[in-house]
């Protein structure tokens, strides 16, 4: 009989430890980027650990916003992907934890300079140039001129032909935003998007958004990361990507982990395994094609690259304040926002 507790003990013990109840913990992670990339790395991850991953997945500003708000009770212990440039913004406003990991050695100067310019408390995990992407079947039937130049986005004829997210919950739509003041200078860009708001039918909540109703047919054109425009003709659909001819800016999509993480351990785990090659080249599988920022990681042959394109010089520590941030976002609202269709 005592034999029978036992060994029912014995099995209920092993058996549970091979599922997902004794897992060693969980994670819970702020994935800012494309949801079919955030499933798969989510899988792969659990796969790999005993750690039970809660995953929520948002814009950059949005997961910005959540950091801020969950400061003196965090309960997102890592934040991977997005654009950059909220992830040194949480960095200067001491949101995010301080960490040296093993795999630094191993990346892109851009990613190291990302996690040395924040004080270690975001890093690099990829990278992608700004453009737009726009459905040729709709150019060609509607007789539209391809725009290769930002200049060309303010055509009369591409009225209610475009669409870009808000840069208020999207850190593409800042990229956006920090590129045409980097370009132009300030007031000229406020003046570029007052007179582009006549062509645009939607600001989106997600920066890809855009160029995923542009392949399906519902606008002409959707301003973007390159990659996302790509994505979409991967898919199989009508979609051409342009770098415009002024220049671009670009994101250094960036990962940091939360201070004062309840699972510490779990969100360093992730952190050096997200920045492992092997991880970085299997993103191409769910069609993220940034270029990866570990340097033995395989670069898609899909992916946009920075040599093919005229990008500025992008300065991430000007346009990663915080202050900076707000005094834009601001504008935005009473000189855009405010008057948007
Ligand atoms: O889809 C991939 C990607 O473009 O999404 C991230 C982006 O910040 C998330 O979208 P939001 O503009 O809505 O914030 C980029 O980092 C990434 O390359």
């Amino acid at each position: 009989m005592r034999l029978t507790v036992l060994s029912t003990i014995f099995l209920a013990t092993t058996s549970l430890s091979a599922g997902s109840a004794l897992a060693a913990g969980e994670l819970n992670l702020i994935c800012a980027a494309d949801v079919v990339i955030c499933e798969q790395m989510k899988g792969d991850f659990e796969k790999a650990h005993d750690i039970k991953v809660n995953m929520v997945r948002m814009s950059s500003g949005e997961a910005y916003a959540k950091i801020r708000a969950e400061a003196r009770n965090p309960k997102t212990d890592l934040w991977w992907a997005g654009t950059g440039d909220p992830h040194l913004q949480a960095a200067s406003e001491g949101l995010t934890e301080e960490y040296k990991s093993p795999m630094l050695d191993q990346l892109q100067d851009w990613a190291k300079s990302q996690a040395e310019s924040s004080g270690f408390k975001t890093v690099g995990v990829y990278a992608g140039a700004l453009g737009w992407g726009y459905n040729t079947d709709i150019f060609k039937q509607k007789g539209y001129k391809e725009p290769v130049c930002w200049a060309d986005l303010l055509a009369p004829e591409l009225k209610g032909e475009i669409q870009i997210a808000n840069p208020n919950s999207s850190g593409t739509a800042y990229t956006a935003l920090a590129s045409l003041v980097q370009i132009m200078g300030e007031d000229k860009a406020f003046e570029y998007l007052k007179a582009l708001n006549a062509n645009i039918s939607q600001y989106t909540k997600s920066g890809s958004a855009p160029v995923k109703a542009a392949a399906r047919g519902e606008t002409g054109l959707g301003i973007v990361f390159m990659h996302d425009a790509v994505a979409q003709t991967a898919e199989g659909f009508p979609v051409k990507s342009i770098a415009p001819c002024e220049g671009t800016g670009y994101e250094i999509g960036s990962m940091s982990i939360v201070k004062r993480a309840r699972n510490m351990e779990n969100a360093k785990t992730w952190y050096d395994w997200s920045l492992k090659p092997e991880v970085q080249s299997r993103m191409k599988d769910a069609k993220s094609f940034q270029l990866p920022s570990n340097k033995s990681a395989e670069i898609p042959k899909e992916a946009p690259r920075f040599e093919d394109i005229k990008l500025i010089d992008y300065d991430f520590k000007t346009f990663g304040d915080p202050e900076k941030r707000k005094a834009l976002l601001e504008r935005w609202e009473r000189d855009i926002g405010a008057v948007a269709n």
